[in-house]
């Protein structure tokens, strides 16, 4: 089979991630200082990047930090700075936000410089080298995460190399699984919901993801043998022995969480290709969802 563009895009993610931390000090002034009240906004990927980092800021000590749809943005808060992120910038939700907001300070986070977004955002940070080919998002995604991750003074290095590794994992025995909840506790359960949209969009599996905790609330009723509780990071305490019980397989990589979404993403390729669907152009979808009325 002719190599994708995804796989392509999924690979380069090291290299990626070692430029956007690179890029995060030359871009700080258009970052949240320390003690901002901030809201994060993206649509699909973007909004679970935005979860994750909403986690990873406030456990930093940063400040508060939310992340919503971008449809579901609330006009009652109040916010030092909106940081929105757009691969394309041409997403209606996050055009629409932006024009609702001009006396907010806002910071765009996107793969096109030039994009409609652009002209509405009080600060643009482009991190055009990420941009992709493929509608499925993963590099760009990935490299957003990992230039907040660097503002907030994270070892990215040490990330990248774990990227290098979740290259080289061998992901054939998983492929047979016929369904998957992936699972992660605090910023990698935004990794968990993207892990699963991957896999929904690129090889239309059957997916879910939750926070590892809530799991055994209900989500565990649909767990069987041929199913897999992947989870993103260290599974909790008794996680293991609950999945094992039901039959299903309880999967746990040792690297960082968003390298193991790398695993993920791979995961979601190579199911795509076993099903003869092409993981560049899922069904349904576009780059960006650009809503007309009526
Ligand atoms: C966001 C997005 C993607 C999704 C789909 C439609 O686009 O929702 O996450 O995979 O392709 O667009 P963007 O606002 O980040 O460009």
């Amino acid at each position: 089979m002719t190599q994708t563009y995804v796989a392509a895009e999924i690979a380069a993610q090291p290299e990626c991630w070692r430029k956007a931390a690179t890029l995060s000090g030359s871009v700080a002034s258009a970052l949240p200082a320390k003690g901002e009240r901030v809201a994060v906004v993206g649509c699909g990927t973007s909004w679970f990047i935005a979860m994750s980092y909403a986690v990873l800021r406030e456990r930093a000590g940063h400040g508060l930090t939310d992340a919503f749809a971008g449809s579901e943005f609330p006009e009652t808060r109040d916010y030092d700075r909106i940081i929105a992120i757009s691969r394309s910038g041409t997403t209606t939700e996050i055009i629409s936000l932006l024009e609702q907001v001009p006396e907010t300070t806002t910071t765009l986070i996107t793969a096109v410089p030039d994009s409609p977004a652009t002209t509405l955002a009080t600060h643009v940070v482009s991190l055009a080298f990420a941009d992709e080919e493929s509608v499925v998002q993963t590099r760009f995604a990935t490299s957003v995460l990992t230039l907040l991750r660097a503002h907030l003074g994270e070892d990215i290095e040490a990330v990248a190399r774990d990227g290098e590794r979740a290259l080289q994992v061998p992901i054939d025995d998983l492929l047979d699984a016929d369904q998957v909840s992936f699972v992660g506790l605090g910023w990698a359960i935004g990794l968990a919901h993207e892990a699963a949209l991957k896999t929904r969009e690129a090889a239309q599996f059957w997916a879910e993801a939750y926070p590892a905790m809530d799991y055994r609330h209900g989500p565990i009723a649909i767990a069987q043998p041929g199913r897999l509780v992947w989870s993103l990071g260290p599974a909790p305490e008794g996680l293991r022995g609950a999945v094992e019980e039901t039959g299903a397989q309880l999967i746990e990589f040792d690297l960082d969480p968003q390298a193991t979404l790398v695993i993920a993403q791979r995961f979601a390729v190579a199911a795509a290709e076993r099903r003869g669907l092409d993981p560049d152009h899922p069904r349904n979808l576009t780059r960006s969802v650009i809503l007309t009325a009526g």
